[in-house]
Order: C-alpha cells, then structure tokens, then sequence
C-alpha cells in the first residue's frame, strides 16, 4: 500500500490552481489515513541535516552508553523475558523538550549550545509549518482559517509544543520487544524527522500495519512526516482521525526520530466545531418542510438550515 506523500510547495506559490491541489491531497490523506509525508515543506534542509547530525552525535556520546547498562537493555539481551516484560517496555531512549508555552531548553545543560540553538530554529519554523497545515485543514474541513489555531490557543494565547528527541538502538532480539508500543498520540499536529536509513515506524491503516519508510526520498530531498492526534480527530468530529501506530525494533542498526507535537493549550477547550455537527432535536415533520423546496438540492446546506430551527416548549423557532 503507497502512503500518501505530499508536495507541499504549492501552498508557498502565488498559483491559487496548485494551492488548491495540494489542499485536496491534504484533506484526502487526512481523512483517510491520518497521517502523510511530506516535501518541499518550507523547513530549511541544511538544518534539518545539521540537527539530525547533532541528535545522532549526542546519542553516541551519552544516551546510547547508559541504555544498555539499563535492567531493561540488560534484560532484552540476556533474553530473560522473566526481567522484561514487554508489555510495558519499550526499546528506546529519549529525553523531552518543551518550547511553549516557556521553554525549558536551557535546563538541559548535557546538550551542546549548538544542538540547543539548532533546535530552537527547527521549532520555530515547524511550528510556522503546523500553523499553515492547521490553517489549511481549518479551510478544508470548512470553518474559518484560523478556526484550529484559535482553538489550540485557548485562552492562554498560545498551542503546546515539545519535542521528544529519541532513538531506538540496534536491538539483537527485536522478537522480544518493541520499540514503542502501539498507541495514538494525544494533542494536535504531530512532526516527526526520521532516520536516514533504518526503519521501524509502521501506522495501521484499514486493519494493516503499513511500513512507513525512512526518509529521504529517493530523490534525495528530505521529507517530514506528519500524523494528526485524538484532539484533531475531536475537533474535525471524526472528520480527521488519529491513526494508531508503533515502533518495531530492529537488528538492521539504531534508528532516530525527533517528534514534534504541536497541541493544545493545557487549558484550551475542546469540543467538535458546531459547523461540523449534525442538527439535531427537530421534529421530522420540520425537515420534510424544508425538504419539499429543497429536495433536488445537496443535503448539506438543509442540515445547515435544520440547525436553525430551535424546539422551544414543544414549538419550533426559527432563528
Ligand atoms: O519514533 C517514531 O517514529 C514515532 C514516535 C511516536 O509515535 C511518539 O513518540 O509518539
Ligand atoms: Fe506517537
């Protein structure tokens, strides 16, 4: 099965033709898979390598000595399943970063200033990227532009973004272990730069684990990968749903991934847009009225109509 991959550039151009196309390939991978990648998404290339570069160094230089002195690693590798229990272990290792609403970057005092600055830049211009998907779903699902943004930001004024900075070693017994168990994730808008060469991410679409592939494309240029969470999925009113996914581990060698959730505020509140609703509470005979003079005509702007038309004390209102 071919995942969606999506060129993102006609959503940076002035061609309203090509802006419209790619909306439509966002909308359709949206509602149908929840998840696609992406090229051309107007984050600077060299920083994307720069950063995974980075990652990758600090891993080999702290993370990677320390996971496989854990009970967990040594437990895997001994094959004692008895010391593991894989239904609450996974094969990774990762620390967390949040950005908004207050950063806590420079609490991380193991990570060298040029892998903090590289991120800081990363997560501004992904989340300039998760602003304008956002607008172009809020367009496509049809509800004002800044529809989701708005809702994200709650009263707060501002969404929740982290990024949780992981890899899943090279593991010799990956029939024992995932590298992360399966699960949707919560918030909003979900960005993840994957490993160059080393796979292990696979969604599950129509009943099937599909393999997403590592990045970059065969031509060379870098891609992102994006899912959406349970709060889209609430808001869209099933419109867009979150897809659940996992992380196989693997012998193949250790695999990185960087994810960046773009979510709601803690305190924004959720609910499915009124647009996206179905009336409800009206007396049937009320939409058989409607419908005599609107029979050949789409049944959405009836339904739009019908959600008018209140029920008060028994007699219908119309407002
Ligand atoms: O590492 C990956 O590819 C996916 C990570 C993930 O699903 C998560 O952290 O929620
Ligand atoms: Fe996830």
């Amino acid at each position: 099965m071919e995942t969606p991959v999506i060129n993102l550039e006609g959503l940076y151009g002035d061609n309203l033709e090509n802006r419209r196309e790619v909306m439509e390939q966002l909308h359709e991978a949206s509602e149908k898979w929840g998840f696609f990648q992406a090229f051309n998404h107007g984050i600077d290339e060299d920083l994307v390598d720069k950063f995974k570069r980075l990652v990758n160094q600090h891993y080999e230089e702290q993370m990677k000595p320390c996971f496989y002195q854990s009970d967990m690693a040594k437990g895997v590798l001994q094959n004692n399943q008895t010391s593991v229990n894989s239904s609450d272990a996974d094969w990774e290792t990762s620390f967390f970063v949040r950005h908004q609403p207050k950063s806590n970057i420079d609490e991380l005092t193991d990570l060298s200033d040029d892998l903090r600055k590289t991120m800081e830049e990363y997560v501004k211009q992904v989340t300039k990227l998760a602003e304008t998907l956002l607008g172009v779903m809020s367009e496509n699902l049809g509800l004002e532009k800044d529809c989701l943004k708005k809702q994200f930001a709650g009263e707060e004024g501002g969404p929740t973004v982290g990024t949780k900075v992981a890899k899943y070693p090279e593991c010799p017994k990956p029939e024992l272990v995932k590298g992360l168990r399966e699960h949707t994730d919560a918030g909003g808008v979900i960005f993840l730069l994957q490993d160059d060469r080393v796979p292990g991410l696979q969604f599950l679409k129509d009943g099937h684990w599909v393999d997403i592939p590592p990045s970059p494309l065969p031509s060379g240029k870098s891609t992102i990968f994006v899912n959406t969470g349970d709060q889209l999925e609430v808001v869209s009113n099933g419109c867009y749903k979150s897809a659940l996914h996992r992380v196989l581990a693997t012998k193949e060698g250790s695999r990185l991934s960087i994810v960046t959730f773009y979510n709601p505020a803690a305190n924004a509140l959720i609910f499915p847009a009124p647009e996206l609703l179905y009336p409800h509470h009206f007396r049937f005979q009320d939409y058989l009225n409607l419908y005599a003079n609107t029979k050949f005509s789409p049944k959405g702007p009836r339904f739009q109509e019908m959600k008018k038309k209140l029920l008060v004390n028994e007699t219908t209102v119309t407002v």
